[in-house]
């Protein structure tokens, strides 16, 4: 009955069935019952009850200005991400030891470019990138990063970080390091006058704000079926899945173009509007947006793809998407090594304030076919998106298929209702 109980309270959460998975109550997590987090218990009294707030009040004076004490053989260590060996040894732990599969089938492969890109962004601090070196070897052990972002959650808007890329080396797991890495980013944030954070995790912790569902849609079908990612159905064949997701070589919107730097105004202001619909989302600069959005020409592989729709007769960007490039590698194939994966980052279109709800859907799976065409033409194997901001209305139209995980999303230090009106959020991994 215990269990049936936290089942229902996560699925009221969620809208979705955990599966009995990673179901703990409250008193189970040493240490998140002691972090400014909203409990399962509370949301289960009932999400009209919940005042959307900071939790805990931060005196800045009472904050520690050195680095709690790490564990003996090992120290804190800032990473400069500028020097390329450093950032090299991020992805080198991360490579081998960042997130897999349940059945440990893939892992993230975050090239350096990438770390670069997602690591750098606007307003980075190096204090922010933090390490665990083992003393004696100066091996990297762990890791934890954050970058300043601005979020709205409903009305207000937070100086957020962004917390990512948690990671223990396999063979220091379940000795209560990662407490210990977030309680020392934890500090590092709250020094800079920042009290709040989002961050994304796959397991079910208190307490989710917003939960959403992974969907894939395959584009090299039978790559897929070799390294064990998509089955084959039974009563089809080979043949007929690889026709199921056969993509035309030309995209079909007039007017669709790579982005420029001279649409960024434009593109920006189309995305703002588009945002304002969601009930949480990043309020971008002008600068965030050209480095989230707009392909550096410095690093070894691109990592971001954005498009833009130019009407022929007005000339005016009416629609704009985007995509992130993370492989994954295949562990123990003996055919592949990676698979390439294209993520869905941000879009938004003129038809989303088109009073006619099928106006959007129509347009939506128009760009999203598009989309695909042009992954699967970059030599993308799958691509990935959740179901955030209006992904609903396309994803089973355009041959998604549910897969097994779920996103769930957190904030620190700050108590909201459920977020069900859409959100932004990137897929963060
Ligand atoms: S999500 C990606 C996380 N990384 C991976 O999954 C990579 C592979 N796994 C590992 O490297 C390790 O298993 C990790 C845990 C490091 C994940 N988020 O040290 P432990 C809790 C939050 O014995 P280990 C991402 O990067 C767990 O419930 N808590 O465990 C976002 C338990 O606490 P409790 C987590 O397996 C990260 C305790 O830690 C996570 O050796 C956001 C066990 O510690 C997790 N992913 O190491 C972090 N995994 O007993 C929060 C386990 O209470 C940021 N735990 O249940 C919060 C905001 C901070 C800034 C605030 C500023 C204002």
């Amino acid at each position: 009955e215990q269990a049936m109980r936290k089942m229902n309270v996560s699925e009221l959460l969620t809208g979705l069935a955990t599966g009995g998975k990673n179901v703990k109550d409250m008193a189970g997590h040493a240490f998140w019952k002691t972090q400014p987090v909203p409990s399962f218990e509370e949301l289960a009294r009932g999400k009209d009850k919940i005042v959307d707030g900071e939790i805990k009040k931060i005196d800045v004076e009472k904050v520690s200005k050195e680095p709690s004490q790490m564990y003996p053989g090992f120290e804190w260590v800032t990473m400069d991400l500028k020097d390329e060996k450093q950032l090299e040894e991020v992805y080198d732990l991360l490579s081998n030891h960042y997130v897999e599969d349940t059945e440990a089938m893939f892992r993230f492969k975050y090239s350096p470019s990438f770390l670069n890109w997602a690591l750098k962004a606007p307003g980075w601090r190096k204090e922010w990138h933090v390490g665990v070196r083992a003393t004696a070897s100066k091996k990297l052990v762990a890791f934890i990063s954050g970058i300043p972002v601005e979020l709205r959650v409903r009305k207000n808007t937070l100086h957020c970080s962004e917390i990512n890329f948690l990671c223990v080396h396999k063979k220091l797991r379940s000795k209560r390091l990662a407490p210990v890495l977030i309680k020392e980013i934890t500090r590092r944030c709250y020094v800079e006058n920042v009290f709040q954070a989002i961050y994304t995790v796959g397991n079910l912790l208190p307490t989710p704000v917003s939960t959403c569902r992974y969907f894939h849609r395959p584009l090299n079908w039978e790559k897929l079926w070799e390294v064990g990612f998509s089955p084959l159905p039974q009563g089809s064949t080979k043949q007929r899945q690889v026709l199921k997701y056969k993509l035309p070589d030309k995209t079909s919107t007039l007017g669709l173009r790579i982005m420029e730097p001279k649409d960024v105004d434009a593109a920006l202001e189309l995305l703002k509007r588009y945002l304002e619909r969601m009930d949480m989302a990043q309020v971008f600069s002008k600068e965030e947006f050209e480095h989230w959005m707009l392909p550096s020409k410095e690093v070894k592989e691109q990592v971001v793809w954005s498009y833009v729709v130019e009407d022929p007769q007005s000339k005016k960007i009416t629609d704009f998407f985007s995509f992130y490039n993370l492989e994954s590698t295949v562990i123990g194939n003996k055919k592949h090594d990676v698979v390439k994966a294209a993520y869905l980052f941000y879009y938004a279109t003129e038809a989303a304030w088109d009073q006619d709800k099928a106006a959007l859907k129509a347009r939506l799976n128009k760009l999203m076919k598009d989309c695909l065409i042009l992954a699967n033409n970059a030599d993308f194997d799958v691509f990935n998106a959740l179901t955030l901001l209006d992904n609903p209305l396309f994803l089973e139209e355009q041959k998604f298929g549910a897969g097994d995980g779920s996103l769930h999303y957190y904030l620190y230090n700050y108590r909201a209702a459920p977020l069900g009106g859409g959100i932004d959020m990137r897929n963060r991994p």
